[in-house]
């Protein structure tokens, strides 16, 4: 497809003064008339340049400039929309159009989702309703009005607030609505339907009253406490830690059924993939509680961080997603407990960004080209956004940083800016030279730092030495230095910091270290003992991968003292990785470094000060796709077993230990949904885990147990989860048992999709087709089609890497069939296939044919923007 270059941008040739929209609402066909102001950009860079309107998809009744036809010749369609000719420096355009949204399939633009009518316009969407000139530059107000049948849609929504409404004739009735704020298109939603609202509200630090509106399906309504309470906090939050206050009378969230994204931050009109607004006890896990909370204040950060100031272009997405991602994950922060929260980002970044970004697919956070925009909603925009935001804050200083959001939140209020912009605002408040840190946002990849230190013994000197490489990504085959903040500290025998000074400093026992070239020595002085370990990249405060060449015993003194949540995570998380290496390496385990990792788990499950929710979380192995990234090419399925071997054999001896602690862990089926009640439910599932997977015979019949007794959602699939890769009569048992208790309710029934996808319990192929048979799956809900097929390709190597190719043949084909209904969510399906170096070459060739089958077919823009980068 024909690519879209960062260089090409220029300003728009027209500034829209202002936007009325009329919705005559209807599944079938909806025809909208579109009245917008429109006056020549004193900023453009032709003088005289057309108008462009985007449209796809969108049918032209008619069109006026100033009440009339335009002259012949003026007026010009073509594949991207309509063009206009021969403007005067102002003029008023009307259009109707009409658009079918019962048709969209897509789910860009307008479309039905159980018989309610929605829209999703980021990133370009809009043009999918109507003629406009779509692009997050173009800023306005909006008046909107909807008309529609009173009896099939008695809710009517829009941005901003509702200034009029009544009834007409032949059983319809209509709203209005206006937004007093600029905004882009992409901004932009409606909703019509059948809906039940819940309502709160929530008083500013300014005291003022904004209405909280929640709508859902009826048969919801008990689900939608958590999701208000969530949208209290998250404004609470953001007011306290950013002083950023909501500026509308009413705030509404819309549960949707058929989304292809998480949620989208529509002003004032957040529309949701019910799955991040829905829960109660009996129906979500605490997992499933923590993401709704996460989403949901991601979305209100967005008022600011996206939506009073936007992106200029699509090229500047991490502008706000970077920036929002940063924000949510202090407020989950700010929620949670011990570290954990930031341990559980950097599991995520390392199992799915690392792999995006050293695959075929990577790009730097600021891209400088695309094909299809849609494609770029990544990992690698959102995460590492989120992760260059975190650097810029540990590289300034907190109050430093915090101010420059003041500055920039001020200064660029209403407008479309960049992410140049962002780092120069903390250019300006920090007086630093951020030119090199730009680099972060130009170059793909992920850097590797290497450490060496040395030491003179004690009240002597230590010096650090970190060089730094990054490897070539698609099209960028020399990487230049970039600045990696290095958090450090040394521990004594005890686990205690050890203070020192650098040449020049103040006596401190945590330093941050500015690498900015390929080597750098730091020196330091006075240590006031010699250290027994380092604890590195304290926090993980930068996006990169270490090599320190730890010994087991460091790595050991770590794991048991380190007051860094993250670095003690960490060493437990080194020495798997070492054992699993050594096995796939050298086709043995290291049984001397495996009695070294049990000896020290022991110690841990031991340890009566360790935080249950930290203890669980260190106990985890990583997961294959992580441990992937050890190796150049690696046989999937061989590394999964070796994996699964390894939690075996590490917690087998152990498994009296993990049984000790139950008792502590009775209680905790309580309904309290404190980080502390948590914490310790999923200590006690993630003990059962592994206490199954140790193949502990009192284990089963307890989570057989467990599932009986369970009277929340988080034991049961703790039980499921613990069975689920048994191929034993429990596992039948507890499956069938949750299939009918919900299968009509398309939520939890998903899990239980996940759940058969994703086992490597033989008969993989004939579950998925079961599933696929299964009366609660549509393809065109999306997130049917992801809770079967993402874990069959995420987590079933077994079957997804077959060795006869049949897992590739499958979902490639499964690909194919999406793409004609959403090639968004299709080509989203299709990136498992995308890494086909990574996997031993029989298999990797087979997945490469897998991907030449599917371009040599006509494919979707979007799958053929991945298929095309995944085989070049
Ligand atoms: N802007 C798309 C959905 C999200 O990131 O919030
Ligand atoms: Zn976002």
């Amino acid at each position: 497809p024909l690519a879209v270059y960062l260089n090409d941008y220029q300003p728009p040739a027209f500034v829209v003064e202002s936007l009325e929209l009329d919705f005559d609402l209807a599944a079938a066909a909806t025809e909208v008339t579109t009245r917008m102001a429109v006056r020549r950009n004193p900023e453009a860079v032709e003088p005289d340049a057309p108008l462009r309107m985007y449209g796809d998809g969108v049918e032209l009744v008619s069109f006026t400039v100033d009440g009339a036809k335009p002259a012949e010749g003026l007026l010009e369609q073509d594949a991207e929309g309509l063009l206009l000719h021969g403007l005067p420096e102002a003029a008023r355009l009307e259009i109707v159009s009409r658009c079918h949204p019962e048709q969209n399939t897509q789910l860009e633009g307008l479309y039905a989702s159980s018989g309610n009518l929605c829209t999703q316009c980021e990133p370009e969407g809009f043009r999918r309703i109507t003629f406009f000139p779509d692009r997050p530059d173009v800023l306005t107000t909006y008046r909107v009005r909807l008309e529609a049948d009173r009896v099939q849609y008695p809710v009517l929504l829009a941005n901003g607030n509702r200034v009029e409404a009544g009834e007409l004739d032949g059983g319809r009735h209509y709203a209005v609505w206006e937004d007093p704020f600029l905004k882009p298109s992409y901004l932009f939603a409606l909703v019509a339907g059948d809906l039940a609202c819940q309502r709160d509200t929530f008083t500013t630090m300014s005291g003022r009253e904004v209405q909280l509106e929640l709508y859902v399906e009826a048969h919801n309504a008990d689900r939608c406490d958590h999701a208000l309470a969530s949208l209290k906090r998250a404004m609470r939050f953001d007011e306290e830690a950013f002083g950023r206050e909501y500026d509308l009378d009413v705030y509404m969230i819309v549960a949707v059924d058929d989304f292809n994204m998480g949620a989208m931050e529509n002003k004032g009109l957040n529309l949701f993939n019910a799955k991040y607004v829905l829960a109660s006890p009996d129906t979500a896990t605490d997992d499933d509680f923590v993401a709704i909370e996460s989403v949901i204040a991601h979305e209100y950060f967005h008022n600011w961080s996206g939506n009073r100031v936007t992106c200029r272009d699509w090229f500047q997405l991490s502008l706000k997603e970077g920036l929002t991602v940063f924000r949510d994950q202090e407020f989950t922060t700010d929620c949670t407990l011990f570290g954990v929260k930031r341990i559980d980002d950097v599991a995520m970044l390392r199992a799915f960004q690392f792999p995006e970004d050293a695959g075929p697919l990577a790009h730097p956070v600021r891209p400088d080209h695309y094909a299809e925009i849609n494609n770029f909603y990544t990992l690698t925009v959102y995460e590492k956004g989120a992760e260059l935001i975190r650097m810029l804050r540990t590289l300034i200083g907190r109050e430093t940083f915090r101010r420059g959001l003041d500055v920039y939140f001020e200064r660029f209020d209403g407008q479309a800016v960049t992410t140049d912009d962002f780092v120069a605002v903390m250019a300006e408040v920090s007086g630093r030279n951020l030119t090199p840190f730009k680099r972060w946002y130009t170059q793909a990849g992920t850097p590797r730092v290497t450490a060496a230190t040395s030491f003179d013994g004690p009240g002597g000197q230590a010096r650090i030495t970190l060089t730094q490489e990054t490897p070539p990504t698609p099209g960028q085959e020399h990487k230049e230095p970039v600045v990696i903040p290095m958090r450090v500290a040394f521990l004594d025998a005890e686990g205690r910091r050890i203070t020192a000074h650098q040449k020049g400093g103040e006596v401190q026992d945590e330093w941050v270290l500015e690498l900015s070239e390929g080597e750098q020595t730091f020196r330091f002085e006075e240590l006031s003992d010699s250290p027994t370990a380092i604890s590195w990249l304290r926090g993980f405060s930068a996006p990169v991968i270490l090599n320190a060449n730890q010994g087991v015993d460091e790595l050991a003194h770590l794991l048991a003292y380190d007051d860094d949540a993250f670095a003690r995570w960490e060493a437990a998380q080194t020495l798997f990785r070492r054992a699993i290496r050594s096995r796939i390496e050298h086709d043995a385990a290291d049984t001397a470094l495996e009695a070294a990792i049990e000896h020290a788990l022991a110690a841990l499950l031991r340890d009566d000060a360790i935080e249950p929710v930290l203890l669980a979380t260190i106990l985890q192995l990583p997961p294959t796709r992580e441990l992937a990234e050890l190796f150049e090419r690696v046989d999937p399925v061989r590394l999964r077993n070796e994996r699964d071997d390894l939690e075996k054999r590490l917690y087998m001896p152990l498994t009296d230990a993990m049984q000790q602690i139950q008792p502590k862990l009775d209680d905790v089926d309580n309904g309290a949904f404190t980080a502390e009640a948590m914490g310790r439910r999923q200590l006690r599932n993630r003990l059962l885990a592994l206490r199954v997977a140790a193949r502990d015979q009192a284990a089963v019949p307890e989570a057989l147990a467990q599932y009986q007794k369970a009277r929340s959602q988080t034991m049961r699939m703790g039980a499921l989860n613990a069975v689920n890769e048994l191929d034993h009569e429990a596992r039948q048992v507890l499956l069938a048992d949750f299939e009918k208790r919900y299968r009509d309710d398309p939520l939890v029934l998903d899990k239980y999709f996940g759940l058969q996808a994703g086992s490597q319990v033989a008969g993989g192929f004939e579950r998925l087709d079961a599933l696929l048979e299964h009366p609660g799956f549509r393809w065109t809900n999306p997130n049917r089609v992801r809770a079967v097929l993402g874990p069959f390709m995420a987590r079933n190597e077994r079957h997804f890497h077959q060795d006869d190719g049949e897992g590739y043949r499958r979902m490639g084909g499964f690909v194919e069939k999406l793409d004609a209904m959403n090639p968004q969510t299709a080509a989203r399906l299709a990136q498992p296939l995308t890494r086909w170096r990574k996997v031993d070459t029989g298999r990797g060739e087979q997945m490469r044919a897998e991907l030449e089958r599917l371009a040599a077919l006509e494919v979707s823009r979007d799958l053929r923007d991945v298929i095309e980068r995944a085989l070049a």
